[in-house]
């Protein structure tokens, strides 16, 4: 499965990212908190260098709650400061203002030394595309200015937004990176939803969703699907055509329509119907 998705857009975004990174006080860094790792951009990771960054995990209702402890664990014994955050609730949003504002402290105290007093922090949110950064800072605004959508690449221009006194935000569009050849990495940025759904080969996507709860989450499967554990096929193709006869997902000629299995399958996964999940697991990651 070979995922290459890095229109004009987010090559335009990351140089703007680039060029106004020199105003930016404090980076937060959005991550989804179902793959820490995996959304994590490198080429980001380079471009904001030493600069102030707020690590914030989003999505946590999403996630796995045990994972999500090991992963700010994780992050923090690296140095980060980290926010954990449900931007759809909002949950979490106050206390990462906090962090940035604590992060900002000590460059608007130098600032405050050379006689400029008062000025607000200004923090730039970056992510991939789908991560919640609009959705955030609808959140800290209080109302719905920014452009928000479940799918991925809804922001595509820079906007700057003032939140309380202190604080100015910057949302950017979400920026992949140009070479994704971690193919496990792309199959977790498709499922998770950060890639445009007509970019990736979604039978692949969904057959490899379809191993993983097969193998692991078997029980959540069968509850959501109403199927017996004991009766459960080993092959994820006879799994996705028997949730379809289930669903009554037919199509002319009784015939099970696999693309409308595929989908209902993909929606309950992202929505959270079929629970919570976290796909990149700190212990899997080398020492380094
Ligand atoms: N369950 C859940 N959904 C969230 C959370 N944060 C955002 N969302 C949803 O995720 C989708 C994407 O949110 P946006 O705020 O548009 O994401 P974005 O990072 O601005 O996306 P781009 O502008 O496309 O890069 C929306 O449907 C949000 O409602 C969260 O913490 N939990
Ligand atoms: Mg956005």
């Amino acid at each position: 499965m070979h995922i290459h998705w890095f229109p004009g857009h987010m090559a335009k975004a990351q140089r703007m990212i680039r060029e106004q990174l020199s105003l930016i006080d404090v980076v937060i860094e959005l991550l989804d908190a179902r793959i820490p790792v995996s959304s994590a951009n490198p080429v980001i990771t380079e471009l904001v260098g030493t600069k102030p960054r707020v690590v914030a995990l989003n999505k946590s209702d999403l996630a796995e709650p045990a994972r999500t402890a090991e992963w700010l664990q994780h992050f923090r014994g690296r140095g980060f400061t980290t926010a954990l955050l449900d931007a759809a609730s909002g949950k979490g949003s106050k206390e990462l203002v906090n962090r940035v504002e604590a992060e900002a402290g000590e460059k608007l105290a130098r600032l405050m030394a050379k006689g400029i007093k008062g000025r607000a922090v200004r923090a730039m949110i970056l992510g991939i595309p789908n991560v919640g950064k609009s959705s955030l800072i609808n959140r800290l605004l209080g109302t719905a200015t920014a452009k928000t959508g479940d799918k991925p690449g809804v922001t595509r221009g820079q906007q700057w937004l003032k939140v309380g006194k202190n604080l100015e935000l910057l949302d950017t569009p979400g920026v992949l990176w140009p070479r994704m050849d971690d193919q496990e990495v792309a199959f977790k940025l498709a499922v998770t939803g950060a890639i445009k759904d007509d970019i990736y080969d979604m039978e692949k996507v969904i057959l490899k969703l379809l191993c993983i709860l097969r193998e692991q989450y078997a029980n959540r499967l069968c509850e959501r699907y109403k199927l017996s554990e004991a009766g459960l096929p080993a092959e994820a193709g006879e799994l996705l055509t028997l949730i379809g006869t289930k669903r009554g997902c037919l199509k002319v000629g009784g015939i099970v329509d696999h693309d409308k299995v595929r989908r209902i399958i993909l929606t309950d996964f992202r929505a959270g119907k079929l629970g919570q999940f976290t796909l990149d697991h700190p212990d899997q990651l080398t020492a380094d």
